[in-house]
């Protein structure tokens, strides 16, 4: 059964699952010194497979214990999250946001234009047909929410990695930024905007990505929690300036590592 949603029980219910100590959030020291948590270090450190629910729950159980220990983790960008068979995928999948899904914005696809700007060599909006005809990947990987539940999916569309390498990006820069069309942003750091699951998605189960799913283009990065993976995307940007996010600007934890 789905939790009636208010912003506190969110962020009480975010901020159990990740209680990673303040200091690791710091940008700065995340980037310079300090690793980057991924889900895959995270599960090594609470001895947790993520293969099932079952182990998902006690790796969300273990998770809200740990604090100073998980500082010498390193994000291994080249380290991927487990794939999964067709067999595999949940359904159906579940809906969630921070509003329940009569309010899932509609995006009209026809007047769609991604705006992407900062720190790219080319600022050009693009249209959903531009997108569409990027060349395309496809993976079955679980989603991970911080509230308690996780799911396997399938989601197809372009490495991000080649989008930004397509706009000029500037990859030595920290962050890259998203505003979506509901009021939701997110940011993530370089090195996991480059790694190679992380995917513009287009597509959710061989089809067009339905609106409550995140149209007309969400990202999709398995290494990363499922509050880390903003739908419904309008604009990217490259910066050098922490941009935060939804939840992380309430008090979680901008890490979200996966
Ligand atoms: N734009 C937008 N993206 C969002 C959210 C949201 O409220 N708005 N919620 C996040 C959270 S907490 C989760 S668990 C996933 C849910 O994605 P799903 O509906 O595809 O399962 O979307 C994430 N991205
Ligand atoms: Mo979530």
């Amino acid at each position: 059964m789905k939790p009636i949603k208010s912003p506190r029980s969110n962020i009480d219910r975010h901020s159990l699952g990740i209680d990673v100590r303040r200091e690791l959030d710091m940008p700065s020291r995340r980037l310079f010194g300090k690793r980057i948590l991924t889900l895959g270090g995270l599960a090594m450190l609470t001895g947790c497979s993520l293969s099932d629910d079952k182990s998902v729950e006690t790796f969300l159980a273990r998770v809200s214990r740990l604090n100073d220990s998980v500082q010498g983790w390193l994000f291994d960008p080249n380290r991927l999250a487990p794939t999964y068979t067709e067999a595999q995928i949940t359904r159906p999948f579940p809906f969630n946001a921070f509003y329940g899904i009569a309010d899932v914005p509609h995006v009209d696809g026809r007047d769609f234009r991604l705006k992407v700007g900062g720190l790219v060599r080319d600022r050009k909006d693009w249209t959903l047909a531009d997108l569409d005809a990027l060349p395309k990947t496809e993976q079955i990987t679980r989603h991970i929410c911080v509230e308690g539940w996780s799911a396997i999916g399938r989601w197809g569309g372009t490495t991000f990695r080649e989008f930004l390498t397509r706009v000029g990006a500037d990859t030595s820069a920290k962050y890259v930024g998203f505003k979506c069309a509901d009021d939701y942003y997110e940011s993530i750091d370089m090195p996991t905007a480059l790694h190679p699951q992380t995917l513009l998605t287009l597509s959710f189960d061989g089809e067009r990505l339905p609106a409550q799913y995140g149209y007309p283009m969400k990202l999709r990065m398995p290494t990363k929690l499922g509050y880390k993976n903003p739908k419904h995307i309008m604009e990217i940007f490259v910066t050098n300036t922490f941009p935060g996010g939804y939840w992380v600007d309430q008090g979680y934890n901008w890490f979200g590592g996966s």
